[in-house]
C-alpha cells in the first residue's frame, strides 16, 4: 500500500515536470475570441460562414466594441448568427437587413452597426434595400457572403450563380440568355456616391483569411468617420449544395468563382478622408 502511494507520487511529480516543460516550450498563439459564444455551430463542415463569424468577432474584440456593436442577422444559413455572436443582435425579414440596420443606426448613431447577408438575401430579394441604403450612404457596415446559391433552401440559383453552373433550379446549368448574368453587386454598388469602401475578399487560404480580417477591421473603423457605407463581399462556398467536398470547393472557388468575382478593393476612401484614422494597411 505504502509502495503504491510512492509510485503514484512519482507519477504525479513526473506529470508536473512535463506540464512545466509544455508551458515553457510553447507559446499560446490562438484563442477563441471571447465575443464568440462557445457552442457548436450548425454550419456544414468547410462552410465559409463559420470562418467569417470568427473573424468578425475577433474584430469586435480587438476594437473593444462588444457593448457598442449591433448586428443584423439575415434569413439564410446564417439566420442563427445571433446564437453565436455575443453582441446585441436583431433578426430581419429576408432581404430587409440593411433597412433594419438603417433604423438602428439612426436611433443609436454611436453604435457600430452591421448586417451579415447571403447572396439570396442581399442580391435577390433585398436588391432594392441594398441599393437604396448605400445610395443614402448609411453609416453601417454590410458583410456579404457570396456563395453563388441559396444555401439554406437547398441550392437554388441565386443572382450570383455562375454562367453554366448547375443548381437545383438550373439543372442544365445557368443559361445567361434566359436566366441573366451573374450579378456583380459589389461593382454595381461601388458606383453609388454613398459607397465609402467596397472590397471583395475570400477565406479560402490563410493569406485571404488575414486579408478578410483586415478588411473587416477597416470597415468597422470607417463608421467612426460617418462618410458612407462600407461593404465587404466575401466570396464563400457551399459544399453541401455545390455537391462537393470542402477541398473540392476550394478548387472551384479558386478556378471558377474568382474569375468572375476577382478579389481586391473595388472602391477605396479618399486618402484625405482617412487623416487621423489608424487603418490596417496591405489589405489586398
Ligand atoms: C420573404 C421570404 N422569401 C423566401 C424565403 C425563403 N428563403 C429562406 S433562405 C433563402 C435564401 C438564402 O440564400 P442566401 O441568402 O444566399 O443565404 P445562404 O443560405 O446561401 O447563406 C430563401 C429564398 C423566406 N424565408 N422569406
Ligand atoms: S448549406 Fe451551404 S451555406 Fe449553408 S451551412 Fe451548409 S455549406 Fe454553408
Ligand atoms: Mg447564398
Amino acid at each position: 500500500m505504502q509502495e503504491e502511494t510512492l509510485i503514484n507520487k512519482e507519477i504525479s511529480e513526473d506529470a508536473k515536470t512535463e506540464q512545466v516543460c509544455i508551458e515553457e516550450e510553447y507559446e499560446l498563439v490562438y484563442e477563441r475570441p471571447y465575443t464568440l459564444v462557445d457552442r457548436h455551430m450548425h454550419y456544414c463542415p468547410g462552410c465559409a460562414h463559420s470562418t467569417v463569424h470568427k473573424l468578425l468577432m475577433e474584430v469586435v474584440q480587438e476594437l473593444d466594441i462588444q457593448d457598442k456593436t449591433v448586428g443584423v442577422a439575415p434569413v439564410g444559413c446564417s439566420v442563427f448568427a445571433y446564437d453565436y455572436l455575443d453582441i446585441d443582435m436583431q433578426e430581419a425579414a429576408h432581404g430587409r437587413a440593411t433597412a433594419v440596420a438603417t433604423g438602428i443606426k439612426r436611433i443609436l448613431p454611436h453604435r457600430y452597426v452591421f448586417t451579415y447577408q447571403g447572396d439570396g438575401d442581399l442580391a435577390a430579394i433585398g436588391t432594392a434595400e441594398t441599393i437604396h441604403t448605400i445610395n443614402r450612404g448609411e453609416n453601417i457596415t454590410i458583410i456579404f457572403i457570396n456563395n453563388a446559391v441559396y444555401g439554406m433552401t437547398s441550392g437554388q440559383m441565386a443572382p450570383t450563380t455562375l454562367s453554366g453552373m448547375k443548381t437545383t433550379t438550373s439543372p442544365y446549368g445557368r443559361d445567361t440568355k434566359t436566366m441573366g448574368h451573374p450579378l456583380k453587386i459589389g461593382n454595381l454598388i461601388a458606383q453609388l456616391p454613398g459607397a465609402f469602401y467596397v472590397t471583395r475578399t475570400a477565406v479560402n487560404s490563410p493569406l485571404n483569411v488575414r486579408k478578410t480580417k483586415k478588411a473587416l477591421l477597416n470597415a468597422f473603423k470607417y463608421q467612426q468617420l460617418d462618410k458612407g457605407t462600407s461593404f465587404v463581399e466575401v466570396v464563400g462556398n457551399c459544399p453541401s449544395n455545390w455537391k462537393m467536398t470542402p477541398l473540392q470547393t476550394q478548387d472551384f472557388l479558386t478556378n471558377e468563382m474568382l474569375k468572375v468575382y476577382p478579389l481586391g478593393d473595388i472602391k477605396l476612401p479618399a486618402p484625405e478622408d482617412l487623416v487621423n484614422l489608424d487603418i490596417e494597411e496591405g489589405v489586398v
